[in-house]
């Protein structure tokens, strides 16, 4: 089943407990109490109630086994192809001087840099120190050569649903990647292999999973979760009504 296409009431979780439909639910955002009255319930709620839907594991249980690590599965698509070497590809294109596509073979040629750094999810949960790496993403804006006009980033995904946004600045970071490892070994299809996104001082929702392409654009255009209610600014500790220590 597809959470997002779903038209049947999935129990959502409210203050005082009690499951409300979704409809009702995406009914309160149209009407615009976004900002207001829902705000609290969706920064607490929301990805756990849509997304979890397609969570991999819903009694919790991945966190007993040996290879959970901490980590929960999460796509807001049903199902997601599969893509190896001999298929994968990124593409970067909008505002630049040089469009192309990268091979997995091409990013593995470029540059590694290796991150240690806390995962926090934006529900609560939250991995210590946890390897990534790939290619600074600044490397991958630089050689596509970036216009004067250009202003953010959009990625976008192989599951066909997924998007992000980051400002050229945030990109430009040194702790943001185009990741091919996790934990130290290639990213496996349930983490968004082969490739992923990795923002380390952004919420993980912001480290988009199976990254399929880079449009450089004229400004922000947010993402997924940041049209159903997420800060488009997604710093650890200093956004969505939370106060995590910072990962980054
Ligand atoms: N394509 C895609 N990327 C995604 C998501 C998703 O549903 N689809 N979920 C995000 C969220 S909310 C989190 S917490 C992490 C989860 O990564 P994991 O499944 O490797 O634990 O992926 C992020 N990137
Ligand atoms: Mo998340």
């Amino acid at each position: 089943m597809n959470p997002e296409r779903s038209e049947e009431p999935i129990p959502a979780p409210e203050p005082d407990g009690r499951p409300i439909g979704r409809r009702v639910f995406l009914g309160t955002l149209g009407l615009g109490a976004l900002g207001v009255a829902a705000a609290p319930a969706l920064q607490r709620g929301l990805e756990d109630f849509l997304g979890g839907v397609a969570d991999k594991d819903p009694t919790g249980l991945t966190g007993l086994l040996p290879n959970g690590g901490g980590f929960r599965y999460y796509s807001v698509a049903a199902s997601v192809p599969h893509r190896t070497a001999a298929d994968y590809r990124l593409t970067i294109d909008g505002l630049v001087d040089r469009p192309r596509g990268y091979s997995l073979a091409d990013l593995r040629a470029l540059p590694q840099t290796r991150l240690v750094r806390d995962v926090q999810c934006v529900t609560g949960w939250r991995v210590p120190g946890t390897p990534f790496q790939g290619v600074r993403l600044s490397h991958l804006l630089d050689a596509a050569g970036v216009r004067p006009s250009a202003k953010a980033l959009r990625f976008t995904c192989f599951d066909g649903t997924y998007t992000e946004s980051l400002t050229l600045e945030q990109a430009r970071r040194p702790d943001v990647l185009v990741a091919l490892r996790m934990q130290d070994e290639d990213i496996g299809h349930d983490h968004g292999g082969p490739v992923r996104l990795y923002v380390a001082p952004m919420y993980f929702y912001k480290s988009a999973k199976w990254l399929s392409g880079i449009t450089v654009t004229d400004r922000v255009r947010p993402g997924y979760w940041e049209d159903l209610g997420y800060d488009v600014d997604a710093w650890v500790g200093r956004s969505n009504g939370r106060s995590d220590d910072p990962t980054s």
